[in-house]
């Protein structure tokens, strides 16, 4: 069978005999997001799918309001494999549109909330996105501004899609028109762009299959015991990995479930919905779940439903870990994934120090796990390596990106996935640390070389490096460390700079030190470790 992933160039897929033991041994079913959504309608049509506003979406109602989207986005002149940039905050209709784009064989391109000009801008570029769905206002940001801006930089950009009021763009409400039959896509197709956490000075996107995505989301909804009866709390971005997929809400949509959507993470948003809408299980990051420990609110409200917190998406301390069940009164799951691939869940039933103390094991027995020194070698069982990966649900390479495939991936097709672990006797990942160049705030990914670029356009920087400081609350922070050229600027005008350029605010950063020259390695390079080394020094001496 000829993969249709031949026809979108720059996606490397896995090798022939690779997919077809996936297949042959059952882990690609051949299944579609269009015809999952399908299927739940026909099983599932009365229960509600999707709460969020003044919405309460049964399965029947998503998948019609589904159909009349991607009828709508037909009669525009959306195609299949066309990408389409998506943009919303936690609000139903991001599922409608991304079921929409998937049903017809479009690509979204999954943007955060928190991307600007400089992030979207180069998304919409690079992938040559025809359309782009905003929200008007959230936030306190105006997206049509954002939009106008991008729009006119980018040549195919030829719709922009706005939830609300549109001003001059289209609104998505006036998108919709009668179903009508459309060719879908085969299950071997990419079926959207993930972002990845990154680590180079633009981020990469990753190609996910149908096949390969709704098997991870068939293993986490095994591994998390997901059900009809689950109600999963979306408190995370909506187009975040983790949320979406580990199982989140697409997760939950397999189960045949109901998923809330919290425009906001915060306890006095997200408690009254648990109390609400009886959640049972939710997504947060290390950050969020220390607010929701110490939120007096927690008393207040009725948090009985809720059986696990799930937390991922940066290292929770044993300490915090420890604290969730006699805080909350429900289980806790360990969650360490990747928007590569892999994810690893501490099990349910496992012991309470074993959900405490690692990031949990592979979801899938087919994940294929290697702990390794510098140079590749295996390190001795239970030391600290590099983890590398390879499976059924773990892409072979990131989009229209050749050369750093080449650094990212083993010649035998393993994701490196920069991340240090130690594998415990019984099986567990605990992780210890990071070798990639990446500053991870509280599960907010900031890819340093990203940063230092924009640092360098600046007249008066010389030069610039972005290293991590540790951070109580986030775990860490960022400090960038700049030599100036001539006289230093003022740190404030230097992140001043940074949001003119349209970098997300999660990635201006948290401290600037200036300094006259860089500690260099052995063969001259700056050596990021003797700066943080130095940094974590002066930091913690208190200044005279
Ligand atoms: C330490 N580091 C972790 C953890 C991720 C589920 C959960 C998280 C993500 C995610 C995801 C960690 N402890 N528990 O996609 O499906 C760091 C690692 C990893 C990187 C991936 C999912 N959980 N990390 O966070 O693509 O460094 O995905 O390689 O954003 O986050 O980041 P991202």
């Amino acid at each position: 069978m000829s993969t249709a992933l031949e026809h979108l160039p720059g996606c490397p897929t896995w090798p022939e005999d690779f997919a077809r033991r996936y297949r042959e041994a059952g882990y690609w079913r051949g299944e579609t997001f269009g015809q999952l959504l399908r299927d739940r309608a026909r099983d599932f049509g009365t229960r509600v799918a999707l709460v969020g506003g003044t919405h309460r979406w049964t399965y029947a109602e998503l998948d019609a309001r589904v159909d009349r989207l991607a009828a709508g986005f037909h009669a525009m002149g959306i195609r299949s494999r066309d990408r389409v940039v998506v943009q919303l905050p936690n609000v139903p209709e991001f599922y409608e549109v991304i079921f929409a784009l998937f049903r017809m064989g479009a690509l979204p391109v999954f943007a955060l909330p928190a991307h600007r000009a400089s992030e979207i801008g180069y998304f919409c570029a690079f992938t040559e996105a025809v359309a782009y769905v905003i929200p008007d206002r959230f936030g306190g940001f105006d997206y049509r501004g954002l939009a106008e801006q991008v729009k006119a930089a980018t040549p195919t950009l030829k719709h922009v899609l706005v939830l609300g009021d549109a001003g001059s763009h289209t609104a998505l409400a006036s998108v919709a028109t009668e179903p009508v039959a459309l060719e879908g896509p085969s299950p071997s197709d990419v079926a959207f762009f993930q972002l990845s956490g990154g680590s180079t000075g633009v981020p990469k996107l990753i190609p996910r299959t149908h096949d390969d995505y709704i098997y991870s989301l068939r293993a986490s909804v095994d591994v998390c015991r997901l059900s009809p009866e689950t109600v999963y709390l979306c408190a995370l971005p909506a187009a975040h990995n983790f949320p979406m997929s580990s199982p989140g809400v697409l997760g939950t949509f397999y189960a045949g479930g109901t998923a809330v959507m919290a425009l906001n993470p915060s306890p006095d948003v997200a408690f009254p919905l648990i109390e609400r809408e009886r959640v049972t299980v939710t997504a947060l990051v290390p950050p969020l779940t220390m607010v929701w420990l110490d939120s007096s609110l927690a008393k207040k409200h009725d948090l009985s439903s809720l059986k696990v917190l799930q937390v991922g998406g940066a290292r929770l301390s044993d300490e915090a870990a420890a604290r969730v069940r006699p805080t909350l009164g429900c289980g806790l799951q360990q969650v360490f994934g990747m928007a590569e691939g892999l994810v690893n869940y501490t099990r349910l039933d496992d012991a309470e120090t074993r959900i405490v103390t690692t990031q949990g094991r592979p979801m899938s027995d087919a994940d294929e796990l290697r702990v390794v020194d510098d140079d590749d070698v295996p390190v001795a069982p239970g030391g600290t390596g590099h983890l590398l990966t390879r499976g059924p649900y773990t892409i072979r390479g990131y989009y229209k990106a050749e050369a750093h495939n080449t650094k990212a991936f083993t010649t035998d097709g393993f994701y490196r996935t920069g991340d240090l672990v130690r594998l415990t006797p019984e099986g567990d990942l605990v992780v210890e640390g990071r070798a990639k160049d990446q500053i991870n705030r509280g599960g907010d990914k900031v890819a340093a070389e990203e940063v230092e670029n924009h640092l360098l356009a600046h007249p008066s920087v010389s030069d610039a490096a972005v290293v991590a400081i540790p951070d109580k609350f986030l775990g860490e922070r960022t400090c960038a460390v700049v030599i100036p050229r001539g006289e230093a600027p003022s740190p404030s005008a230097l992140n001043a700079f940074l949001r003119q350029r349209g970098l997300a605010s999660f990635k201006i950063p948290d401290r600037i030190e200036f300094v006259a020259a860089f500690p260099q390695t052995g063969v001259g390079k700056v050596s990021k470790k003797a700066l943080r080394d130095s940094l974590r020094q002066s930091l913690s001496t208190p200044s005279p």
